[in-house]
């Protein structure tokens, strides 16, 4: 399973600009894309320090990280998911495991924003309410077709109608009050009735104000606190970074950018930062394989089992699962190798149940 995180916003909000810099692509900057502009896409292998000192241990032929696909979408102007976004721009979104709305703090009046001021807490709400538009308009249409013909149908498909048409009712009284649909109480059965849709509001969000490099620090820290405090709300998380400068970082070579980073008193780059707090957002921990072939990560969501660790690698895994060996990271760095691991009892055997843990190193045994 690739992560794959959509970038929402205002137009010349910064997404490109911060789609650059969380992916070291080159995409075009400043140039008003519209709806029917083809998205920019970039795949990014997610930064983890415990793969490198697994590959120190194991030598393996290859190193393979986790990786994250980042959509950089067209902005969305006030107005267009009231009229209902379509098309195009509407699948990409709702193909999206998660949301980062970029939302525009620099000044700069060389950019012209579509309010003709900034004012970021004022965006965030303008786009959290076309994301309700654009959902409040695919209920409405769906109840609309649900009741038009269900008098045509009966048995399990008439009852099949009704349990959805009865689900999607109660999503319309809730984003009609404002609710997001990732705040609606839901049981698994309700949630894969609603999986096909891709609702805006039901994914987890990462509201990112993108700053100048004035207001790194002191204001900044103002900034994310003013958001959090009127928009923090489950799943949905507030960040900031300098898009510009972060932009340019991403394009130095490592040892030039740690030194500007230090310079400019920046501790992560926005890479490993969003991809951070998008795991934690999505509940997604990482587990890791090692051996001479290959060392490499693996994201699954935090909770799952041995087996289903499993079934993430390859399906036969799962079906053919006989057991699982499984070593914390931190105890197999201190024990230097699996065998001498296993000779301390810190490498354990465990069944099909067992909850798997961030940074758990994991030899599947199966038989198929
Ligand atoms: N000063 C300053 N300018 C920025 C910053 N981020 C983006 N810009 C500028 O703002 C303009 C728009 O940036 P883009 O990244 O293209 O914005 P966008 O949101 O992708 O725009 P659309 O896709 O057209 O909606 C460009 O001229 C950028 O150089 C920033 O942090 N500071
Ligand atoms: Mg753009």
């Amino acid at each position: 399973m690739s992560l794959s995180l959509v970038i929402v916003g205002l137009p010349s909000s910064g997404k490109t600009t911060v789609f650059n810099a969380l992916t070291r692509a080159e995409a075009a900057t400043g140039t008003y894309t519209t709806a029917e502009d083809q998205p920019n896409l970039a795949m990014v292998k997610v930064p983890d320090r415990r793969l490198d000192v697994l590959a120190g241990l194991f030598k393996p032929k290859k190193v393979v990280p986790a990786d994250v696909q980042y959509v950089d979408v067209a902005g969305l102007a006030k107005g267009m998911g009231e009229r209902g976004l379509g098309g195009q721009l509407l699948g990409h979104l709702a193909q999206g495991q998660a949301l980062v709305h970029v939302v525009r703090a620099f000044a700069d009046e060389n950019v012209p924003h579509p309010e003709d001021t900034v004012d970021p807490l004022r965006d965030i709400e303008t786009l959290n309410l076309e994301l309700a538009f654009s959902d409040l308009g695919i209920i409405e249409k769906r109840l609309e077709r649900i009741r038009n013909t269900i008098g045509k149908t009966r048995g399990p498909e008439r009852e099949a109608n009704e349990r959805e048409a009865a689900i999607l009712e109660r999503l319309r009284v809730a984003v009609e009050e404002g609710t997001p649909i990732r705040e609606v109480e839901l049981t698994e059965d309700e949630r894969k009735v609603l999986r096909g849709f891709g609702f805006l509001t039901g994914k987890p969000l990462l509201i990112l104000l993108n700053l100048g490099e004035e207001q790194l620090g002191a204001e900044g820290e103002r900034l994310v606190a003013a958001a959090r405090e009127r928009f923090g709300r489950p799943q949905v998380e507030v960040a900031a970074l300098a898009g510009k400068i972060e932009m340019e970082l991403a394009q130095l070579d490592p040892a030039d950018a740690a030194e500007f980073m230090a310079d400019l008193g920046i501790a992560e780059s926005g890479l490993d930062r969003v991809i951070g707090l998008s795991y934690d957002l999505l509940g997604l921990i990482s587990f890791l394989t090692a051996g001479p072939d290959e060392c490499r990560a693996w994201t699954i969501p935090a909770g799952s089992t041995a087996v289903e660790a499993a079934g993430a690698i390859h399906s036969d895994l799962a079906r053919g699962f006989i057991r699982a060996e499984v070593v914390a990271y931190d105890d197999l760095v201190a024990s230097g190798s699996l065998p001498e691991a296993r000779k301390r009892g810190l490498l354990r055997a465990e069944g099909r149940t067992y909850i798997v843990k961030d940074g758990d190193v994991i030899e599947i045994l199966f038989n198929i």
